[in-house]
């Protein structure tokens, strides 16, 4: 078992803890983000665990494979793409996501990365704007904080 936590800070907050049980398993995310607009935020893992100039400097989505941004239950995903947390009228968003292609280990291996919330809805590559294979369109970075090893 090898287990991750993020804590998400910026203009909301938010914590998320990561499991897996199998080093080739899936990876279990779950945890709450508070502070957020009602409806849709798009939510991923950026390449670099560098906040030095806050959300900003996590690089794009976490894109070992080099293919087009995407829903994560599609082929042609970033590794990263998580699609979106959906925050209820009180603001918050509870995050219980199953994940089959990133890892907490080897060439995917999150650890280190930056795990961001936007401000808009990820439109999962379909949306047609000019930004939608390279990011879902999602806006601003809201709350990002870096992925990092927690006791198991
Ligand atoms: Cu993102
Ligand atoms: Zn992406």
């Amino acid at each position: 078992m090898v287990k991750a936590v993020c804590v998400m800070i910026g203009d909301v907050e938010g914590t998320c803890f990561f499991e897996q049980v199998d080093g080739k398993g899936p990876v279990h995310i779950t945890g709450e983000v508070k502070g957020l607009k009602p409806g849709l935020h798009g939510f991923h893992v950026h390449e670099y665990g560098d906040n030095t100039n806050g959300c900003m400097s996590a690089g794009q989505h976490f894109n070992p494979t080099n293919k087009d941004h995407g829903a994560p239950n599609v082929e042609n995903r970033h590794v990263g793409d998580l699609g979106n947390v959906e925050a209820g009228a009180d603001g918050t968003a509870k995050i219980d996501i199953t994940d089959k292609v990133m890892s907490l280990n080897g060439e995917f291996s999150i650890i280190g990365r930056t795990m961001v919330v936007h401000t808009n809805p990820d439109d999962l590559g379909v949306g047609g704007a000019e930004t939608s294979k390279k990011d879902g369109n999602a806006g601003g970075r809201l709350a990002c904080g870096v992925i990092g090893i927690c006791k198991a």
